[in-house]
Parts: C-alpha cells; structure tokens; sequence
C-alpha cells in the first residue's frame, strides 16, 4: 500500500499556531533508522536521541530490504512496556493513546522527512507494524526545554 497518514494532533497544531509568529527557528535535524538486524533483531534509533523544544525535522530511513516499518512518536515519561497493548493484534493500542503523531508504513528503502513541533519532555517513538513493539522497535527521545 502506498498510502501514508501523516497526522498531527490538535494540541500539535495549536503550539504550531502559537510559535508561528516567533522568529522561525531552525529545525533540529534527527536521523531514525528503522531496521529488521541482521543477527540483532530490530531496531528504532534516533541520533541524537536529544534536541531543544521547537521544529524537529526528522529523517526517516527504513531500511529493511523486505519489511514495512513505521514511525511513532508521542509524550511517555514511564517505560515503553507501559504503554496500552494489544496481544490479539501483536500492537500498542494507538485509539488509546493522545498526541500521537508519525508516519506509518515506510516501504522497504524508503526515507521520509517528517517535521513536527515538539514541546519539553520524554517521549517514546516506536513501530507499530504487528509484533514490532515487543520486538525491541522502540526508543526513548527526549525533548529539552530551551533557554
Ligand atoms: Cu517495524
């Protein structure tokens, strides 16, 4: 499927509308990488894994030669196991999640740009291709206040 969603909350929306009369900042360039592992298993990393509040472009790489991954992103201070789960489905319950943002299902080799505009705190981004999750595709990305 190509088809992508793209989405963005209210509250996303609102701090954009906020800060667009501020000086436009330069967005903080992160780099995610989605990856089945060789011998590894999977991965979701982030580098850097640390940016100041305001625009964040992140590029995102699949690069899995056959699977589709995927990129989500939202508020969490607890740890990644907390987050709501589906065993029937092998996902994170997203309908029970708020701030959610991302992009689904990269295609294998593909690399998408994603700007979003993030507000101070820990937040945890994660695939949420069936079985993803709990196969270690998540990662802890932190958002620091600016001065
Ligand atoms: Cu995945």
């Amino acid at each position: 499927m190509l088809t992508r969603n793209v989405f963005q909350t209210l509250l996303t929306v609102c701090l954009f509308a906020a800060s667009a009369g501020a000086l436009a900042a330069e967005p903080a360039a992160v780099k995610v990488r989605l990856s089945d592992g060789a011998s590894a298993g999977m991965s979701l990393t982030l580098v850097p894994s640390t940016v100041p509040a305001g625009p964040v472009e992140f590029t995102i790489l699949n690069e899995s030669r056959t699977m589709k991954h995927e990129f989500m992103i939202l508020p969490w201070s607890e740890a990644g196991a907390a987050l709501p789960y589906d065993q029937k489905t092998q996902q994170v319950n997203e309908a029970r999640l708020r701030a959610l943002q991302g992009v689904e299902d990269l295609n294998p080799r593909e690399t998408v740009t994603a700007r979003l505009m993030l507000k101070p705190g820990r937040y945890i981004a994660f695939c949420n291709e069936p079985g993803h999750f709990r196969d270690a595709m998540h990662a802890t990305f932190i958002v620091s206040p600016t001065k």
